[in-house]
């Protein structure tokens, strides 16, 4: 019997990765699309899934929407990757975010209870949700205390607690994957790892002089999206619901990543062609993400393939493909 997984989110970084891993595996792919007066389908071309998916039309914030798309597509599997993910705004957004982030996943397990009560429900939970607190030597694991300090981690906290309380009050499989930084080069232009890419890029190409970035000290766990996403499934494959982090164990500074990003194009000094502008500062930073999934290892059988200068080499030579098409498309139009 194929299977049927209904993803939020599919326009975005993961959704396409996870679409692809869902399309090999012969299930039938319906993805959740906010409305836009010119949809972006770029992710879902990058990766060749676009005509793989059907795309269907709803917004988190609309309940009725979720209710109606959950009764017509009857799905085994939902994963609700759809948010406003980007930390740095949610300060300024911080309705949008928290009616997205976490009223969103509330109406969309109410959907599920009421159309699918037997589907299997991943939820899109963060590291952000530590904050800066830590244990085990300043690592975090399943056990380690949430101290949410952005709108964002705060939002999907919300979300995190709300995903348990559906599987303890109501028996509902829903599983919560805990996931550190993920990239890949379709991550959103204003997250650092792919501003780096993509400013190296132009350096590297004589198309620009600098890159404007903020806190350089901040260390993630950056591993790869292509990667996090067999995580996501394999969390709906077990027999019952559980909540998994998922990281590399491996942390690094932003100039640890400048460094690699450079040194790829044979740029040792980068130092004068970073500008640091205060504006890219948050009023709250989360200082250091470091994981351990063992939990991850163990039980599903899961560990990252992708590591951190591998990950900088694909996210770079992905710009510099980017770039250099632009140039053609230009030199062709003169
Ligand atoms: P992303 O690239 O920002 O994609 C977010 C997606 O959500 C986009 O397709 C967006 O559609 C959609 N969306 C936003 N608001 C919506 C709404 N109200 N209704 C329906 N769809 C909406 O995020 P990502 O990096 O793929 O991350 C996937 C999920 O994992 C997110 O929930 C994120 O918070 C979480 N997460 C990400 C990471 C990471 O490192 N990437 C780590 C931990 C957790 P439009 O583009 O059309 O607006
Ligand atoms: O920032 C610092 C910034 O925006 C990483 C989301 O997917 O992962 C992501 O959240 C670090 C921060 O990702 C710039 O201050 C310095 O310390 O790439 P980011 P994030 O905030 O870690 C988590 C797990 C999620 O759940 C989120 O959805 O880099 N940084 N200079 C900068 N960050 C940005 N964006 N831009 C800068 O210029």
């Amino acid at each position: 019997m194929q299977k049927t997984a209904f993803v939020t989110g599919i326009t975005g970084q993961d959704g396409p990765y996870l679409a692809k891993l869902l399309l090999e595996k012969g299930y039938r792919v319906f993805g959740l699309v906010p409305r836009h007066s010119n949809p972006n389908f770029s992710n879902t071309d990058y990766l060749g899934v676009t005509s793989g998916i059907e795309f269907v039309t709803g917004d988190l914030t609309d309940e009725g929407s979720l209710l109606q798309l959950i009764r017509s597509t009857r799905p085994d599997e939902v994963y609700n990757l759809a948010a406003q993910s980007f930390v740095g705004a949610s300060w300024d957004l911080a309705r949008l975010t928290t009616e997205a982030n976490a009223l969103g996943v509330l109406y969309l397990l109410n959907a599920v209870k009421h159309h699918q009560p037997t589907a299997k429900f991943y939820q899109a939970s963060t590291s952000e949700m530590f904050g800066n607190s830590a244990e085990d030597g300043g690592v975090q694991t399943e056990r380690t205390p949430f101290h949410p300090r952005s709108p964002y981690a705060i939002s999907k906290l919300y979300a995190y607690w709300m995903t348990v309380n559906f599987r303890e009050s109501y028996g509902m499989f829903t599983a919560n994957g805990i996931l550190f930084n993920h990239e890949s080069p379709i991550r959103g232009r204003e997250f650092v790892t792919r501003k780096i890419a993509e400013g190296v890029a132009r350096i590297k190409l004589g198309l620009e002089e600098s890159i404007s970035l903020g806190n350089l000290d901040a260390r993630r766990d950056w591993g790869f999206a292509g990667d996090y996403v067999e995580a996501m499934w394999l969390m709906l494959q077990q027999s019952h619901g559980d909540d998994y982090l998922v990281s590399t164990g491996e942390t690094h500074s932003v100039r640890e990543f400048l460094d690699a990003a450079f040194a790829h194009v044979g740029i040792a000094d980068w130092q004068g062609l970073v500008k640091v502008d205060p504006r890219f500062k948050r009023p709250a930073e989360v200082n250091v993400l470091q994981g351990k999934s063992r939990k991850a290892e163990e039980r599903l059988g899961w560990k990252p393939k992708v590591g951190f200068e591998e990950l900088v080499r694909m996210m770079v030579d992905a710009d510099l493909e980017r770039q250099r098409a632009r140039l053609g498309e230009k030199a062709f139009a003169v």
